[in-house]
């Protein structure tokens, strides 16, 4: 009897499954591979069903003779190890993300003599309402959860700077295919300095919490990942308390506020522009306030320290987390605008040692020679690319503005323009 292997990466199971899975089982004895849940978070949206649910699930399928776990998109490593004369697939794979995924297959299967079987795909559309922004998986209460989750998932988080809906949109359909599998970003930073610059304003917290809120629902009405707020100094307490609770309601997954006073002005003006560090006791009562006035268990308040930033030294960046973690802090975020990492790997390491479990947030934007595998390495779990989008934005209209102006024409601009097609395809309406 034949050997038959199939993955399945879907917690929600219809008839068209049962379907493909009777028509595998004839071919001969099936195994199903149940993909963890980090490799299903990677490239589509977190499984509203964890893996060891999942697994009892496809156990109880008749035809199914066992299950195993399949850690990576990639099917490299299982079919090393189980060799099966056979792999079945839907045939909707020919295209898009996995379409890497099932060359490298069939490249295997060539070096063993197996055989690659693809049944006609079945449409979820169930499938497709639960990914869709408007589903009622993104609504307040689902969304807002999943950084947590992720983060008891998956070592280290990869996040990418939004502003607004159009940014939303790019954050959340950008994917990669690397060695293992396909990348997408896991959740999106709404930066301060993007959310001022993209309206002309300063970044000194002149953007006020009610426009900052605005430029929130912009983008989560248009995407479904995880939203960090950069909370600036999170404003007064006596403040704090109420807006943290409007992010709650609007399905914000985290804020991270910094532990500075008076007029804030971007870190990575270091010591240039005058900035005054909060104290250690202040800005502990401000995190322990937050976290009682808030109202789900799944909303995160990170702690965000400035000593690095502000030369205050190593041990004071140190005291100041472990205070801010005893405070109620859900994580701490290490700020450096040095253009290497070692401050930053420095101050994970002795920070470990009393704190193995408390999440830290980098953002390497000066020492972006840094990949995320090395920082995560070093013990980061959430990497914030916090201002990249709207950097690499604004020289090209730059250019498109000053060719239009010298040459009297767009002609010689449209080369860096996105086609007409393109831009009317891009968001298509509902019909
Ligand atoms: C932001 O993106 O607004 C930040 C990070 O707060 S930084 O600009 O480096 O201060
Ligand atoms: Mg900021």
């Amino acid at each position: 009897m034949k050997t038959v292997y199939m993955c399945f990466s879907t917690d929600i199971l219809h008839s068209g499954h049962i379907d493909i899975i009777q028509r595998a089982a004839k071919l001969g004895e099936l195994t199903l591979g149940v993909l963890t849940d980090e490799a299903i978070a990677n490239y589509k949206r977190y499984p509203l069903i964890p893996l060891a649910e999942r697994i009892r699930l496809f156990e109880s399928i008749n035809g199914v003779k066992r299950v195993v776990v399949q850690k990576t998109l990639s099917y490299r490593d299982i079919l090393t190890e189980l060799k099966p004369d056979i792999v079945v697939h839907g045939d909707d794979w020919k295209s898009g993300v996995q379409a890497g995924v099932r060359a490298e297959v069939i490249q295997q299967l060539q070096t063993y003599g197996g055989e690659l079987v693809e049944f006609p795909y079945t449409h979820s559309a169930m499938e497709d309402a639960l990914s869709a922004p408007d589903s009622r998986l993104n609504m307040p209460e689902f969304r807002r959860g999943r950084l947590k989750r992720l983060l008891q998932i998956k070592p280290c988080l990869s996040v990418m700077e939004v502003h607004n809906g159009l940014t939303g949109l790019i954050v959340e359909k950008a994917t990669v295919n690397v060695p293992g599998g396909v990348r997408g970003f896991d959740a999106m930073w709404i930066s301060s300095l993007c959310d001022s610059t993209a309206k002309g304003k300063p970044d000194i917290e002149l953007v006020d919490w009610t426009s900052r809120i605005q430029t929130v629902e912009e983008i989560m009405e248009v995407t479904t990942k995880p939203l960090i707020l950069d909370g600036d100094t999170g404003g007064q307490t006596e403040h704090f308390v109420y807006n943290l609770r409007t992010l709650e309601r609007l399905g914000v997954s985290a804020v991270i506020i910094e532990d500075k006073v008076g007029l804030k002005r971007n870190s990575l003006l270091g010591t240039e522009g005058k900035q005054t560090q909060d104290s250690v006791r202040a800005f502990s009562q401000k995190i322990s306030a937050g976290k009682k006035a808030q109202r789900s268990k799944d909303f995160m308040i990170f702690a965000r320290c400035e000593s690095l930033i502000l030369e205050q030294g190593m041990d004071d960046a140190l005291t100041r987390c472990r205070a801010y973690a005893c405070a109620g802090a859900d994580g701490v975020m290490i700020h450096s605008r040095r253009s290497t990492p070692d401050e930053v790997y420095e101050f994970m390491r002795r920070f470990r040692e009393t704190n193995p479990a408390t999440p830290i947030v980098v953002v390497p934007t000066t020492y972006n020679a840094a990949t995320e595998a090395e920082l995560a390495a070093h013990g980061a779990n959430i990497v914030i690319h916090a201002n990249h989008l709207l950097r690499s934005a604004f020289p090209a209209m730059v250019k498109t503005a000053e060719q239009t102006l010298q040459y009297g024409r767009t002609l010689e601009a449209e080369e860096r323009c996105m086609t007409l097609s393109q831009i009317l395809s891009l968001i298509p309406t509902e019909d």
